[in-house]
């Protein structure tokens, strides 16, 4: 009998978990605009370069920082934009600024490499809508 009292407790638990990538992305107002300070599209470059985050708009926080239009840069390395619904990935391709950097230095094999920025809430999650920047082309020599 104790097993059937816990059934009720484990199947909440599980419908909370599948309800979390499910939680309403936080709304960005719509005069935000994402874009890569640094380097230009097209742009042949030494690798480490610096890469420039630009942003007006909105805030720039440390990841965990709950505040209205504030977030924090990812910046996406050969690789399409990850699904909007859940959190941004944290591996080789989708590196997170969670001290609330603007800038970073890059290093990445010769030959053809793109580059986009993703803002991302305090969870890591993109905004609604999504705030990204074009995506560009760099060549490393
Ligand atoms: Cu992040």
């Amino acid at each position: 009998m104790p097993r059937i009292a816990l059934a009720p407790r484990l199947v909440l638990a599980a419908l909370t978990l599948l309800a979390l990538p499910t939680l309403a992305a936080e709304k960005a107002p719509a005069d935000v605009h994402l874009y890569m300070g640094w380097p230009n599209n097209g742009e042949v470059v030494r690798s480490p370069f610096k890469v420039w985050f630009g942003l007006r708009g909105m805030g720039v926080a440390p990841k965990d920082v709950r505040a209205p239009d504030t977030g924090h840069h990812h910046l996406l390395i050969d690789t399409p934009l990850p699904p909007a619904d859940e959190p941004i990935p944290s591996d080789r391709n989708h590196l997170h600024f969670g001290n609330g950097e603007t800038e970073t230095m890059v290093e990445l094999p010769p030959g053809k490499h793109t580059l986009q920025l993703m803002l991302g809430d305090y969870d890591h999650k993109p905004f609604d809508p999504p705030v990204v920047s074009k995506k560009i082309t760099v060549t490393v020599k």
